[in-house]
């Protein structure tokens, strides 16, 4: 909405605004009739929060991953509902404090045990791409979204985007923190096709789970004076590695996955 301010708009392509719950499906609309009127080679690319992704529009989402529908879906991920006033949604990641899951209680922060892996769930629909990526990195974005371009059929690309205000950060550290995710692990950065993971960015500098944590506010209540105040940080730092391990992002050079 922030790009169309009415009567202006930043879009200087055809565009238009859905509901929350139904983007996916409007989107497929699109590419239908586009088709439908002899204009295949006009591409459609639907864009949405992880709230409307994960969330509001998941079942539109997942019919369009299940008929492989030629759409581009990016999903910008700020791990809340953002402009609503930092709700929780289903990628907010766990222990990160909300609106909605406040720092208070037996388990302060977002539960653990609880949300969802949109890049997982769209790989299990075999679509013939998915793509992780982050702010650090905008070459590694472009290409792959240059990459999810030159493909037909449903493509979903996964951007982790830092929210100052959200995350409890100054918007300089935006790329900083942006680049914190990956390095630690917590965010791996890699490619699927039909299912299958293809490739993935290596960590360079591996770095502690807590370099992440410490720089956002939503976080300050797993530490004290610098040191965690119980497990939780090593059950964030269990899942970075199970990240690492899983997307083998500590590899030397690269190798086939
Ligand atoms: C069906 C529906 N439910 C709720 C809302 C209210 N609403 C507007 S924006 C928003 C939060 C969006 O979160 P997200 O998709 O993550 O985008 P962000 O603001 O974080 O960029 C909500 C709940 C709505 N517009 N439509
Ligand atoms: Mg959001």
């Amino acid at each position: 909405m922030f790009t169309t301010p009415y009567p202006e708009t930043s879009w200087q392509i055809p565009w238009l605004h859905s509901l929350f719950g139904n983007a996916a499906a409007v989107a497929t609309g699109v590419a239908a009739a586009m088709r439908r009127k002899g204009k295949p080679e006009i591409r459609v690319v639907c864009q949405g929060g992880d709230g409307g992704t994960t969330d509001i529009g998941f079942g539109c989402l997942s019919g369009m991953f299940e008929r492989n529908d030629d759409v581009l879906y990016i999903c910008y991920d700020n791990q809340a509902y953002m402009n609503t006033g930092i709700q929780r949604s289903s990628a907010t990641p766990p222990a990160a404090r909300t609106a909605t899951t406040q720092a208070v209680g037996a388990e302060p922060g977002n539960v653990f045990g609880t949300g969802k892996n949109l890049p997982l769930i769209a790989m299990a629909h075999n679509i013939p791409y998915v793509a992780t990526a982050g702010v650090a990195d905008l070459r590694d974005l472009e290409a792959k979204v240059t990459r999810a371009m030159s493909i037909h059929g449903a493509r979903y690309i996964h951007v982790l985007v830092p929210c100052p205000l959200g995350w409890g950060m100054p918007s300089h550290d935006t790329v900083r923190v942006g680049r914190l995710a990956v390095e630690s692990g917590f965010f791996p950065l890699f490619e699927a096709e039909h299912g299958v993971v293809t490739a993935s960015t290596p960590i360079r500098h591996r770095l502690p789970i807590d370099d992440y944590l410490l720089a956002q506010r939503r976080f300050a209540h797993l530490y004290h004076d610098g040191k965690p105040v119980d497990g939780r940080v090593a059950r964030l730092q269990a899942m970075a590695d199970e990240n690492i391990r899983r997307f083998n992002l500590l590899r030397a050079e690269e190798t086939e996955l």
